[in-house]
């Protein structure tokens, strides 16, 4: 397509509450937005680095200087996305910027050929299962509020942050309250190696995975970690790529893996993942970085391939924010499940005045 004009966008929306994990406490959603327009048609990306390092090493400046400096100049009109991702393979790593992009002009042609984001994808339309991923909380009765609160959503599974010091006593609790939820836990890395006999406590409380409980750069000890417990485990941050996927099947590092298409290089990338992990026998699901509106609805659509057969991390806008940047809303039905949006592309609506009123900076690339 023929870009006319590109704009970087930050917003920043305050969350309900903030949001604690075992790296950081995020109290609101900076995000990096990208506008397209091409004849008369507008498209959105929308950026999950954060402004800091803390859950990953990119942040919203090193993906504006990667965007601007070295994947925008290998963008050419009539090139195909395919010769684009190729030509981007140049660029290591970087997976969130490249996201970013990619997630906008696939929104761009979808909406061009007046198609669903899911339907340019080949994937079929189909509701798919919700999560909640609760932040790590000031004490054990809090945490059962929280997932009092949960429960009468209905949510189909729950997902606990843990961290040294705050992990087994509260799963038990949680566990103990609600002996037939889903429940997982994730610890964002907060774990090591040696920890492997405490972690193995949580083998008692019927947990569906505990996710990413080592270093977000290791594999190999979390295969050693796999082999001492019984729960399964996932990778979140360990994988950036299909390569680190076929890493962690080739050594048992992981059970399951958290698919962030928004992660890991974007929609194709993760497809690529799915079919990698489907293939294998390895169960996935997509996680969330508390988007807006825009990157909820990626990762909405992305859920209707085959291979994502767990609930992941996509919850209800109103449980991270008071007010969106697209209409409609993503809500449950009333058995827990969530409607794909059916519009053209990402199929909900930005909002042009909202994304301007939480602006924190604009900047026209041309
Ligand atoms: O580790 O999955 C994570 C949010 C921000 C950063 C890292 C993580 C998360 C979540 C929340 O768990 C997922 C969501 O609700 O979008
Ligand atoms: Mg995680």
């Amino acid at each position: 397509p023929v870009l006319e004009r590109i704009e970087l966008i930050t917003v920043r929306l305050p969350f309900v509450k903030p949001f604690a994990t075992s790296v950081h406490t995020w109290a609101d959603k900076e995000a990096l937005l990208l506008r397209l327009e091409s004849n008369g048609v507008v498209a959105w990306g929308e950026c999950v680095a954060d402004p800091d390092p803390f859950y990953a090493s990119e942040t919203t400046e090193t993906v504006r200087h990667i965007f601007k400096k070295f994947l925008l100049p290998l963008l050419t009109p009539g090139q195909s996305l395919g010769t684009l991702l190729q030509a981007w393979s140049r660029v290591r790593g970087h997976g969130m910027a490249k996201a970013m992009v990619e997630n906008a002009l696939l929104d761009l042609i979808a909406k061009q050929q007046g198609r669903p984001l899911h339907d340019l994808l080949g994937l079929r339309a189909r509701r798919i299962q919700s999560g909640i991923s609760l932040g790590i909380q000031e004490s054990i009765p809090a945490l059962l509020e929280s997932v009092a609160e949960a429960m009468q959503r209905p949510y189909h599974r729950v997902k606990l942050k843990i961290m040294q010091g705050k992990d087994v006593e509260w799963v038990s609790a949680v566990r103990q309250a609600y002996p037939n939820l889903t429940l997982m836990a994730d610890a964002n890395g907060d774990y090591r190696l040696e920890h492997a006999a405490h972690l193995r406590k949580l083998d008692a409380y019927n947990l569906t995975m505990i996710e990413q409980p080592l270093s977000y750069s290791d594999i190999v000890q979390h295969a050693a970690l796999q082999r001492q417990l019984l729960t399964p485990l996932c990778l979140d941050e360990s994988i950036h790529d299909l390569d680190d996927a076929r890493s962690a099947l080739a050594l048992s590092a992981a059970r399951v893996i958290n698919i962030k298409q928004g992660r890991v290089g974007g929609m194709i990338e993760s497809l690529r993942i799915a079919a990698l992990c489907q293939h294998a026998g390895v169960d996935v699901w997509s996680g969330g970085m508390d988007e807006t509106g825009i990157g909820r609805a990626f990762n909405l659509h992305l859920q209707t391939a085959v291979g994502f057969t767990l609930p992941g991390d996509t919850s209800e806008t109103s449980r991270y924010f008071s007010e969106d940047i697209v209409e409609p809303a993503v809500i449950l039905c009333d058995d827990g499940f969530i409607e794909i949006p059916d519009g053209a592309g990402i199929g909900v609506t930005v909002l042009e005045e909202k994304v301007q009123r939480f602006c924190v900076a604009r900047e026209l690339i041309f």
